[in-house]
């Protein structure tokens, strides 16, 4: 078993989820600041206003890494430091733009290198009152694309750029389910606006235009000077046929990705959306223009690719209603023959199964003619890890099996099956804000004293990956 020799391994965090400091040095809200302050939208009543507060423990966040040995770090931006009210008439903000640049200098000055997200779902707010943020067709591309220059500008020596992550997430839990901010859903009692059979696609699709005018700026502007390279990063679950003797169960796996990945990736890689996606919603999947198509259409240098679990896939045969996002099927933790898809953990949908990434990265790999690949998250929480005393939670060893078993299944996608996969970002780096689930579900390799100072201690699987890696690693 074996990796590139150049492969690139490290750590992953979002913005919102790590820094705090919500209002320091002229920062703006973002919808995520907005969402957490209505009553019932977060397990436990938090927010991201403190977190872990790295936005002023940055040397400390990088200490770290570079003491457990990572190669590379990938992180995101909070848009609404950089450009307060986000829009592209709007002032920039000088404090927000200088903090990363430091955050970039010192990382690099540590030998470790950038992945940097532009957009972990943290939209500055003023966007969403002043226009309804990702469902405007008009405005949203061009404010994303102001923003984007403004940071490639500021940070030349980053080399490895993500538009979005997991626009899925924006879009889905965003505008149907109404978990994630601005918490949009047709369901009355949860929200008083929002439409789940269309506004989804329509965000979808306005994400989509943003990431390809971002890209174009970035190939002519900055590319030809800077070096370096732009994609997106989508996630997906591996997909298993309930009943394998089934055609339709079988078909409907196939359909389950082209629902979550494809809807983004087909657009980025062939210039439509999957005829799978056509068929269930019709005119409801907004067209491209052919101005759109184009700023689409072979937007990614990479593949950034977020995987967490895997499915048993059970097809339904009545008409799907309005809301479904799924492709008209069952996702099920359970095979017909009673087999399990893995073992339980905190988060209700992550069960590992490290067959299904290998699965998955072939599946990708074929559908895109082997695209290069950076896995951009990979990772688990634990059953009940918060409420175990603070020696246990450091001796993580289920996570640490994870990690093994993933990572190991990575080499054999690279070296048995020819996937280009080319760097790898363990999630997370530390213990953090994990959303609408609050601080109870822990993802980080780092437990994080929330009560005590935000005080950092590695956990064992936190030390797991430098000698994994360099197992895998080829060494010339
Ligand atoms: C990803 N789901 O989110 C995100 O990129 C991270 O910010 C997050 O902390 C991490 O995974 C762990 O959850 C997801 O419901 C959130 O299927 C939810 C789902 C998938 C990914």
């Amino acid at each position: 078993m074996s990796l590139p020799k150049d492969f690139l391994w490290g750590f992953a965090t979002a913005a919102y989820q790590i820094e705090g400091a919500s209002e320091k040095d002229g920062r703006g809200p973002s919808i995520w600041d907005t969402f957490c302050a209505i009553p019932g939208k977060i397990a436990d009543g938090s927010s991201g206003a403190v977190a872990c507060d790295s936005y002023n423990r940055a040397g400390e966040d990088i200490a770290l890494l570079k003491e457990l040995g990572a190669s590379a770090y990938r992180f995101s931006i909070s848009w609404s430091r950089i450009i307060p009210l986000g829009g592209r008439n709007d002032p920039v903000n000088q404090a927000g733009i200088d903090h990363y640049v430091k955050f970039v200098d010192d990382l690099t000055d540590a030998g470790i290198t950038p992945f940097v997200t532009l957009f972990h779902w943290d939209l500055p707010d003023g966007l969403d009152k002043r226009y309804g943020g990702l469902l405007n067709r008009e405005e949203f591309p061009l404010d994303f694309e102001h923003y984007a220059r403004t940071v490639f500008k500021a940070l030349p020596k980053v080399k490895h750029w993500i538009t979005f992550n997991e626009p899925w997430c924006s879009a889905i839990l965003g505008y149907n389910t109404g978990f994630f901010a601005p918490g949009h859903t047709s369901d009355r009692t949860k929200s008083a606006v929002g439409d789940s059979a269309r506004e989804p696609w329509i965000a979808g699709h306005n994400m989509l235009v943003a990431h390809g005018r971002a890209v174009k700026a970035y190939r002519e502007e900055f590319k030809p000077t800077n070096g370096g390279e732009i994609g997106i990063t989508l996630n997906g679950d591996a997909t298993y046929p309930w009943d394998p003797e089934d055609p339709e169960d079988v078909a409907a796996c196939d359909r389950k990705i082209e629902f979550a990945i494809s809807w983004f990736a087909d657009p980025i890689y062939f210039g439509k959306y999957p005829d799978s996606m056509l068929a269930q919603l019709g005119d409801r999947l907004p067209t491209f223009t052919d101005e759109e198509r184009a700023l689409v259409q072979g937007s990614n240098d990479f593949y950034g690719m977020n995987h967490y679990t895997a499915n048993y896939i059970k097809h339904k045969t009545d008409t799907p209603p309005e809301d479904d996002f799924l492709g008209n099927l069952e996702t099920l933790f359970e095979s017909k023959n009673g087999d399990c898809i893995g073992p339980e953990t905190q988060s209700f949908w992550l069960r590992p199964n490290p067959q299904g990434f290998r699965d998955l990265l072939n599946w990708l790999s074929k559908r895109y003619g082997r695209p290069k690949i950076y896995v951009t998250e990979n990772g688990t929480s634990i059953k009940g890890e918060n409420d175990l005393p603070r020696e246990q939670i450091l001796q993580d060893d289920f996570r640490v099996e994870y990690f093994d078993s993933y990572a190991k299944a990575m080499a054999d996608a690279y070296e048995k099956d020819g996937v280009d996969v080319r760097g790898y970002m363990a999630w997370s780096l530390l213990d953090n804000f994990e959303w609408a689930e609050g601080y109870e579900t822990r993802f980080g390799v780092t437990f994080v004293d929330y009560a005590n100072g935000q005080k950092r201690y590695p956990k064992k699987s936190a030390r797991s990956l430098k000698p994994l890696f360099d197992s895998l690693i080829k060494k010339d």
